[in-house]
């Protein structure tokens, strides 16, 4: 016997596709958990800090994030969180929602300079540095990109010569985020060995770093340049298992992979500022989103933000099963930031005048997003990446 169902529920506007009622208890707690620090202790001073250009308080922020939970949360042992991907990328979304200059700090801390300790590190290195990171009471950065060699970072002219036994560093290294604040860097240089990493001390004699201002993208972070004139370092600073431009990319994974649910974020934050002000704003007698173009623009929005939750927890589900592919990762990357980039530009225009404010957060993410989609990898590489998986060919030279 045919057993009526209840009527479904309307579609939630803030979750349109119930993407959140997959979560479970844990993943949900966590979430909530992030939000409301986010929503407390950054969202009231965000707009002060990108007008700033910096961020006033880096150690009591990597402290706050330690507190939090959410540096390297990912990771297992060494003091670290141990937690889901899911729950990671979900930290990783809330945060974005509110800047993506914050969620930059915790996946460079975590998923870059930790990641790489945890993978390539000996046990010393481990313990030394990731119970300290885990807690924000030491703050690490990832120098790969150089001056002359982002997309294609097999060309780095960044050196380590063997001196006995120690190592010597020559070299620059290009738009670092938390440079110089940092205590340690991991560093990639050539060798007559291939690539390798380095765990460079900040005190380092012949280490010293510049800060990249006049940015007009990303303000609510700091970037620096890393110069290594000479830099002497014990056998001890070698990342002992990293091995090849295959290590480095792998730790990008862990950023890419950060950044698929960060820009999800973005994306829904941008997207909810404009159906509030749709609602609010009059014009014409009217809200403007009484107006049909407005519920296109909304309908155009609504579906790119679900689209962005939906892909962003399906990799976090197959990278919980370990079937993650770096291609997959590729595939979010650049889906999620493209997204998040319309619905930033149409909320910006949705705002009006006031969308050219600070007041409002849209045209902070539209801007922030234009360093999203260059960094970790650009939109190019991401399509190279993803036509490499599908077609066997490399067109990246
Ligand atoms: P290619 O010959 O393809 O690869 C070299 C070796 O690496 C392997 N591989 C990967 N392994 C793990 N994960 C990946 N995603 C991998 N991609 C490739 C590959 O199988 C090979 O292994 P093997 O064993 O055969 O040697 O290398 P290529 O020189 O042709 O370059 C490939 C390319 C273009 C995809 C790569 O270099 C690339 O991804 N370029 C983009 C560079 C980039 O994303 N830089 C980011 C810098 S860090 C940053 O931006 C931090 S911002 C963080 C923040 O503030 O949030
Ligand atoms: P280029 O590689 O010179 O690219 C220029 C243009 O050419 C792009 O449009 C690119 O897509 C295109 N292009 C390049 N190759 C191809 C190709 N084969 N086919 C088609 N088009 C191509 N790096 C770090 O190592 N650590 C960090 O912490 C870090 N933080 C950053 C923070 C900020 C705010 C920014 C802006 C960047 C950061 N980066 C960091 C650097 C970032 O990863 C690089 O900027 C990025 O990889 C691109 O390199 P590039 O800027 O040299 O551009």
């Amino acid at each position: 016997m045919n057993v009526p169902r209840p009527k479904a529920a309307a579609p939630d506007p803030h979750d349109f596709l119930a993407v959140d009622t997959d979560l479970s208890d844990t993943e949900r707690d966590i979430r909530d958990t992030v939000r409301a620090f986010a929503t407390r202790e950054l969202l009231p001073n965000v707009a002060d800090w990108f007008e700033a250009g910096t961020l006033p308080d880096p150690r009591g922020l990597a402290k706050a994030f330690g507190d939090l939970g959410v540096l390297g949360m990912h990771l297992e042992g060494y003091g670290c969180g141990g937690s889901s991907a899911v729950s990671y990328g979900l930290a990783c979304r809330e945060l974005e929602a509110v800047d993506s200059g914050l969620r930059s700090f915790v996946s460079v801390q975590g998923s870059l300079a930790m990641a790489a300790i945890h993978k390539y590190g000996s046990e010393e290195q481990k313990n030394t540095w990731l119970p300290k990171m885990a807690a924000g009471e030491a703050i690490g950065c990832f120098g790969l990109t150089e001056p002359d060699s982002g997309s294609d970072p097999g060309a780095m002219r960044t050196r380590a010569r063997k001196d006995g036994t120690d190592w010597v560093l020559n070299g620059t290294k290009m738009w670092i985020t938390n440079g110089s604040v940092a205590d340690a860097a991991v560093v990639w240089a050539a060798t007559d060995d291939g690539i390798r990493g380095f765990l460079v001390p900040t005190d380092a004699p012949g280490f010293s770093t510049n800060v990249i201002d006049k940015k007009l993208s990303l303000r609510a972070s700091i970037t620096s340049e890393l110069v290594l004139e000479d830099v002497r370092l014990p056998a001890e600073a070698l990342l002992p298992g990293a091995k090849g431009l295959g290590a480095p990319l792998s730790c990008l994974n862990e950023a890419r992979y950060g950044i698929v649910w960060g820009a999800a974020g973005a994306a829904q934050a941008c997207y909810e500022s404009a159906l509030e002000y749709a609602l609010s704003r009059e014009q014409f007698g009217r809200p403007i989103g009484g107006f049909q173009l407005t519920q296109r623009k909304l309908a155009d929005m609504v579906v790119d933000v679900n689209h962005a939750r939906m892909a962003a927890l399906r990799l976090g589900r197959l990278k919980d099963e370990g079937n993650c592919h770096h291609n997959h990762v590729s595939f979010g990357k650049f889906a999620n930031v493209a997204a998040a980039q319309r619905v930033a530009a149409t909320a910006r225009g949705m705002h009006g005048a006031n969308g050219i404010t600070l007041e409002y957060p849209v045209m902070r993410h539209m801007v922030n997003l234009e360093t999203v989609a260059t960094y970790e990898g650009t939109e190019e590489i991401h399509a190279l990446s993803i036509g490499q998986s599908v077609t066997g060919i490399s067109a990246f030279r």
